[in-house]
């Protein structure tokens, strides 16, 4: 069911309790301002999910409320990741969901990092 992006940070969302380590994660990295770690349900044979560490329902609030350095962190750690995991050649895509017309349906911003196979043109 996609969330509502204006909704308040809601603390006992499945992603938050990721990051109070109270849910297992396939961690892939992690620093100061995010962590990333393999979706539960792959859609393509590389599926990884960048969240920030702060409480940011989505890209609406993240990008007008967050700090200059969350923002640059967050940026410079999915860049990251993809480099760690090899995947700056041959490619891969990223996406966001926000709110109900994006269909997000956990109400912490994230972006999903796929790779692993050709993509078509652009979604949607
Ligand atoms: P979105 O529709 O953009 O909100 O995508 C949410 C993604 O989160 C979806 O691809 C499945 C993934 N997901 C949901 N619950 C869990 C979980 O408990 N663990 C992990 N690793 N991923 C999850």
């Amino acid at each position: 069911m996609p969330i509502d992006a204006t909704a308040p940070y809601d603390d006992g969302n499945i992603f938050a309790r990721i990051l109070r380590a109270e849910l297992p994660c396939r961690k892939v990295y992690e620093d100061d301002v995010a962590l990333a770690f393999h979706d539960i349900n792959p859609q393509a044979p590389v599926h990884i999910l960048v969240i920030p560490k702060g409480r940011y329902v989505s890209w609406a609030d993240f990008s007008a409320a967050a700090s200059e350095a969350e923002i640059a962190g967050f940026v410079r750690a999915v860049g990251k990741v993809a480099a760690d995991l090899g995947l700056v050649e041959p490619g891969y895509r990223l996406l966001a969901n926000v709110g109900q017309h994006g269909h997000q349906e956990v109400p912490h911003l994230h972006v999903h990092l796929f790779a692993g196979r050709q993509f078509g043109a652009m979604l949607p």
